[in-house]
């Protein structure tokens, strides 16, 4: 857990200011400056691929629901929920102060946990479609959370240009009413990003799409309810990600129920332990740590 006395002076300097925190409000994205030395940036894309590779350091919960995908040499996509749980790299990458700092900033909170990572390979495509990722917001899978300040950082593990496929948010789409339509074209498996498309040139005209084309070091963040999508990697490089989905401090699970009225239980609720009503509990220290702690 990081507390204000984790960050340096210089560090405090790379904050967002009160204009950035309005803007991102407004916006429902942020892109931070070169915040992550190269060095730990350069480790974790280490420790990523050679976790790709079968290497696990930690013993961990079993990965039940989430995705844990193995590198079968096959797939252009590999998405390993949890990787901070597997591999001490990630870990580590997770804990860095500023990542936390940061997120506090934009939620306007003082206490940041983990509510998942996802450790994401996209490798170099040229001629099908598999490593698209498509529209959703992340809020829409975590329909048992109270917050809607909840929010995500993406950290690239190197460069990423245009043509590696960068995650595109849509700006102000945060605030956007889920009508039936718009439900319909949203999954992350759904790797038809024409679909939606169509729908925005009808019905959201001024809209906007913000490429997270990033320089190594420098992290975004989207709000929970922001629609992102991304293409395919049309470069010969391979294109790392980490996403940390957070929640800030007031975030606590409520039922929520499908069109058929059963419960819905998302894949982290299976890992985590109980509370006194049987519930799961947001603030297991096991699976949802508290990664930052503090007033800035
Ligand atoms: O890396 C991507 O293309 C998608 C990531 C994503 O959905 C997220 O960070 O929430
Ligand atoms: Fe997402």
């Amino acid at each position: 857990m990081n507390t204000p006395q984790d960050l340096t002076e210089e560090q405090i300097k790379l904050l967002p200011t009160e204009e950035e925190i309005k803007k991102y409000e407004e916006l429902g994205w942020y892109i931070s400056p070169v915040v992550i030395p190269e060095k730990i940036i350069d480790e974790s894309l280490k420790g990523a691929m050679s976790f790709l590779n079968g290497k696990v350091d930690f013993k961990h919960p079993d990965i039940k629901g989430p995705a844990n995908d193995s590198n079968d040499g096959k797939r252009t996509l590999t998405n390993n929920e949890f990787a901070s749980l597997q591999k001490k790299e990630i870990k580590d990458l997770i804990n860095y102060p500023i990542v936390s700092a940061i997120a506090a900033k934009l939620s306007r909170t003082e206490e940041i946990r983990l509510f998942a990572d996802a450790l994401m390979c996209k490798f170099p495509e040229k001629e099908q479609n598999s490593s698209a990722f498509g529209w959703h917001t992340d809020k829409a899978y975590w329909p048992s959370c109270t917050s809607n300040d909840m929010l995500t950082a993406w950290i690239p593990l190197q460069d990423v240009t245009i043509d590696m496929g960068p995650m595109i948010v849509i700006e102000n789409s945060h605030k956007w009413e889920l009508d039936d339509e718009l439900k319909k074209y949203c999954a992350a498996g759904n790797k038809d990003l024409q679909g939606l498309e169509s729908y925005l040139e009808q019905s959201k005209k001024n809209y906007k799409y913000i490429p997270m084309t990033l320089k190594k070091g420098q992290l975004s963040f989207h709000n929970g309810n922001s629609f992102h999508a991304s293409s395919v990697n049309k470069s010969n490089l391979n294109r790392v990600t980490l996403t940390i989905h957070m929640q800030d401090k007031k975030n606590e699970y409520k039922a929520a129920y499908n069109e058929n009225k059963e419960k819905i239980i998302i894949g982290y609720e299976r890992m985590c332990r109980k509370d006194s009503n049987g519930n799961p509990d947001y603030r297991d220290p096991k699976i949802f740590p508290v990664l930052w702690d503090g007033k800035l």
